[in-house]
């Protein structure tokens, strides 16, 4: 089959964010573009010639071209063995465990995860390394740096090959093989967690649940695995079909947009536990009768109860939180006698220290929870871990949730992000806030004292590589601490997010309303970084 050499422009905006690149999906429908990053990364990478690719995304808008486009190119770089989820599907965590099980060099996943999609939407490609992980910043730089000075990249003549047929075919030398997307997945599932007692637990008619696929990836692993071989209920998985736009809605597990499985939690019908993932499978909220447990809480009451879990009864290793995430699990870990490791947001930092088995349970305030079983975060072995423990502890999702609390005490948590604002205004908010920072050690603001204020730096403890600028971070004496950073996953403008932590170790102060806990400190956060004069935001967008 013919090799076409095709001759292109460098583009100068294809560096990688928090989790690859995420434009809209215009940008990458314009010509060359998604193509000169592909290229990018097979001549980065050049163990993919004669090596294996695992390719997969979420589904959405312009998904089922971009496999195509990527597969020819692979084949016209001798990449010899391509393995691809049935129709291109592949959720995150998925591809992780495929790439990891096949003993492959690396992968190509296509997400914009939590962004909505669609023709008006957004799109995304990242690369996973062999150990199944997201590629850490050493390997996005390269790949940026090439992009920078392409002039040329290569494809095949030929013509799009079946997606919808479980098949090996083969495409000039290269073999791709489109296999069934959950069958390694849920393998891996029922070597971690007891089958046979979830499978009892909703045998008894004593337990209901329901899970929110959000109309994207995760339908049809939460079918196969919930429905089909767990025996929950036809229909506990709900937006289960995946849609190129995810229904025209938002496909982040959180409870703004997630909002008609939280309504499936109260009232006199509620279902004792509910679950939602997003886009491409990788977030997870988890919700009791009425309940609501945040990412944060949920990392330490799985340290804490790991132990009650096939997969983990060995015991873990250690555990790590992003750094806005709330210092929950620091107590579990001190209490168990482990490490705790605090990483930068984004889960490539945790990759180093899970393949050196220096952690087990990792996890990150925005709805990401995961362990050593994959690289990713994996929003459905959330919930499996959840319905496992729930079976054994006989107690619903508030029991232990408060159980927890009286142990280890509350870390009140909650974050408000201001989405779509303007870039300068942005930088020159977290400039402001740069500059305060050598005054605000011992300072009192409003009766908290700060105990530090930094902007964090993080050394990974494996590779010593350094990672600057990763979010301003104010600590009061009291435990309780204010973070800023700027996302790294929007395609439009800046989203400045602001995280806020309160500690409170009274059990009989641990109920409380979360909003009126947080409000002294909402307040410090919101005129400390003078929000409102500088980006005309009274509110954020979403409160989480
Ligand atoms: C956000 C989250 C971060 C997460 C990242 C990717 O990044 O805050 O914790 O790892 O999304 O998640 P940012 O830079 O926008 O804050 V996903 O589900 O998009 O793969
Ligand atoms: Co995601």
């Amino acid at each position: 089959m013919e090799i076409l050499t095709i001759a292109t422009q460098a583009f100068s905006d294809q560096r990688p964010g928090t989790s690859g690149l995420r434009k809209k999906v215009s940008v990458f429908q314009a010509p060359h573009y998604l193509e000169n990053f592909v290229q990018s990364i097979y001549d980065t990478r050049t163990d993919l010639a004669g090596g294996t690719l695992v390719l997969g995304g979420d589904g959405r808008y312009y998904n089922r071209q971009a496999v195509q486009i990527i597969i020819r190119m692979a084949a016209a770089n001798g990449v010899a063995r391509i393995i691809v989820g049935q129709g291109g599907l592949l959720s995150t965590p998925a591809a992780s465990g495929i790439i990891r099980k096949h003993g492959t060099n690396g992968g190509i996943i296509l997400s914009a995860s939590h962004n909505p999609g669609g023709p008006d939407g957004d799109f995304g490609i990242k690369f996973n390394t062999p150990n199944g992980g997201p590629a850490p910043e050493g390997v996005t730089e390269a790949i940026f740096a090439r992009t920078r000075e392409i002039t040329e990249y290569r494809t095949l003549a030929s013509k799009d090959i079946d997606l919808d047929t479980i098949a090996t075919l083969s495409l000039g030398n290269t073999r791709v093989e489109v296999i069934d997307p959950v069958a390694d997945y849920a393998a891996l599932m029922e070597q971690l967690f007891d089958f046979k007692r979830i499978h009892r637990l909703f045998d008894s008619g004593l337990f209901r649940m329901h899970f929110d696929a959000m109309h994207a990836i995760t339908g049809p692993y939460a079918r196969r695995i919930l429905e089909e071989m767990l025996g929950a209920e036809p229909g506990t998985v709900i937006n289960g079909i995946p849609s190129e736009d995810f229904g025209g809605g938002h496909p982040d597990p959180n409870l703004v947009h997630a909002h008609e499985v939280v309504a499936l939690t109260s009232g006199r019908n509620a279902v004792d536990f509910a679950a939602a993932s997003d886009g491409d499978g990788d977030r997870n909220m988890i919700l009791g009768r009425d309940f609501f447990v945040t990412p944060s809480d949920s990392l330490a009451v799985m340290a804490a109860n790991a132990h009650h879990i096939k997969g983990y009864s060995g015991g873990i290793n250690g555990v790590a939180r992003s750094m806005p995430t709330s210092q929950a699990v620091d107590r579990v870990a001190e209490a168990l006698g482990i490490d705790c490791f605090e990483t930068p947001t984004g889960w490539k930092f945790f990759g180093n220290l899970l393949d050196a088995k220096r952690i087990t349970l990792c996890g990150e305030e925005s709805f990401g929870t995961g362990s050593d079983h994959v690289r990713e975060k994996d929003g459905l072995w959330a919930v499996l871990f959840w319905l496992n423990l729930l079976a054994v502890r006989k107690q619903s999702v508030k029991e232990i949730v408060q159980e927890h609390w009286r142990r280890f005490g509350r870390n009140f948590y909650t974050r408000y992000d201001y989405e779509g604002i303007d870039t300068e205004a942005a930088n020159g908010l977290m400039a402001h806030l740069q500059a305060r920072l050598p005054d605000l050690p011992e300072a009192t603001l409003d009766g908290y004292t700060v105990d530090y204020a930094d902007n964090f730096a993080y050394t990974d403890p494996v590779d010593g590589s350094v990672s600057k600028n990763q979010g301003i971070r104010i600590g009061f004496t009291d435990g309780s601490r204010i973070v800023y950073r700027l996302s790294g996953t929007g395609t439009a403008g800046a989203t400045l997010r602001v995280y806020l932590e309160a500690f409170e170790p009274d059990r009989e102060k641990q109920d409380q309303e979360t909003a009126a806990v947080m409000q002294p400190l909402v307040e410090i956060a919101t005129d400390m970084a003078e929000i409102e004069t500088r980006t005309g935001r009274k509110q954020p967008t979403v409160i989480t």
